[in-house]
């Protein structure tokens, strides 16, 4: 049976955007040329971007590790070649943004102060990971690091940031809110009431599509007849753009340049990344419905991570030795964060009564369990819900 075109094929693709400039040229179609604001990057600045990509994905590796020791509960999501869109966007929001993460934003959540050793409990459901082992990937939030906590129906977090921003304009705080949508998300009944609320009040928001060419197992040209999902922005009157997401210093400029946008009251902007699902929707699913070769392709021709190691080494004259002992540093974080993890306790069956909307009932517990310390009430902390000081 011949197979549908899939993301990859003609008209998408790494040379779908980034071919048809000379080399070099980072500039976006439809963004204002003039100087890129990553040309104000500090050399430090230059390689942090490489160091939130490295512990990304070098993170995931470790998860997929504890994933087939059997170690994580539940599914393990992957942001496999879309390390730059994440983190190249969280990198051009400031201290007092917040931005709404996706499954596929664990680089943006990082960036924005998250804690591998959080992530690792969380996905091991320990009983002093930031959500006491209720919710087993990142589905959390954290108000006074600027991530709030995703909702998991696709679009829904559109209104929501629309609400957190609306709330900035109305307090006159000069305070700006990122929202991630997938590519499937942007079909949803909330991605179009929120936006033109949005859109409308011309709230402070800037909303990234992440257009990794699949919802689930379903591809771009099955859920949308729209061929460039930036120009769902013309329907709400706000300007729409498309980038390179591979390319993180072209992902910072665009965000950069929409968040400077908002915070002077200019209101909305609508960017479209172009990435790739490398991996499955979770670590469980075949890929089967890709056509062969295209992961491959994605693989060999269009890495994020090996993109940005020739800008740093060829054009920005970083030397091989400052980037091994990135690599070296974060090797060292995410073995402490491991450690940390496994040797967190689970949570204790009385621990689901804590943090709730009523007063828990008072239950003794177990004989056996008497005297047993739990994760929940050592790490708990019982003035704030929903936040967490690990
Ligand atoms: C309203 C709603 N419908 C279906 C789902 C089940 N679901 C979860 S993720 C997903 C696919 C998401 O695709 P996309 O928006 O492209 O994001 P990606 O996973 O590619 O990052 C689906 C169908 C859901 N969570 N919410
Ligand atoms: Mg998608």
């Amino acid at each position: 049976m011949a197979r549908r075109a899939g993301p990859g094929a003609k008209g998408r693709g790494p040379g779908a955007v980034a071919g048809t400039r000379a080399a070099g040229d980072r500039s976006t179609p439809g963004v204002a040329r003039g100087p890129r604001p990553s040309a104000r990057l500090s050399r430090a600045q230059q390689l942090d971007l490489y160091y939130w990509m490295r512990l990304t994905r070098s993170l995931e590796e470790r998860l997929v590790n504890l994933y087939r020791q059997t170690k994580v509960i539940g599914g393990l999501f992957r942001s496999l070649g879309q390390e730059a869109d994440a983190v190249g966007s969280a990198f051009a929001l400031e201290r007092r943004d917040v931005l709404s993460p996706l499954i596929r934003n664990l680089g943006s959540m990082l960036v924005k102060g998250a804690k591998p050793v959080e992530i690792i409990r969380q996905y091991m459901a320990k009983g002093d990971s930031p959500t006491r082992g209720r919710e087993l990937n990142i589905h959390y939030g954290d108000l006074d690091r600027g991530f709030i906590g995703q909702i998991s129906h696709l679009g829904d977090m559109v209104p929501v940031m629309t609400g957190v921003t609306l709330s900035f304009k109305l307090r006159g705080e000069a305070r700006v809110g990122l929202v991630y949508v997938g590519d499937g998300a942007t079909s949803t009944g909330s991605f179009h009431e929120g936006l033109n609320f949005a859109a409308v009040q011309r709230c402070p928001l800037v909303v990234v599509v992440e257009n990794n060419g699949y919802a689930y197992s379903t591809p771009l040209a099955r859920q949308t007849a729209v061929t460039e999902l930036k120009d769902k922005a013309l329907a709400y009157g706000i300007p729409g753009v498309r980038a390179d997401g591979n390319d993180v210093l072209a992902v910072f400029d665009v965000t950069k340049e929409a968040v400077d946008r908002a915070r002077r009251g200019e209101g909305v902007t609508l960017i479209e990344l172009m990435t790739y699902r490398r991996k499955g929707h979770a670590e469980h699913d075949n890929q089967s419905y890709v056509p062969a070769g295209e992961i491959e392709r994605w693989e060999r021709e269009d890495d994020p991570l090996d993109r940005y190691l020739r800008v740093l080494t060829a054009e920005l004259e970083f030397d091989d030795a400052m980037i091994a002992a990135i690599d070296a540093r974060v090797k060292d974080e995410i073995d402490a964060a491991t450690d940390a993890a496994e040797a967190s306790p689970m949570p204790e069956p009385t621990d689901a009564l804590v943090g709730i909307y009523a007063e828990p009932a008072l239950i003794e517990p177990l004989w056996y369990r008497a005297g047993v310390r739990s994760a929940v009430a050592a790490h708990e902390r019982a003035a704030g819900w929903g936040t967490f000081h690990g």
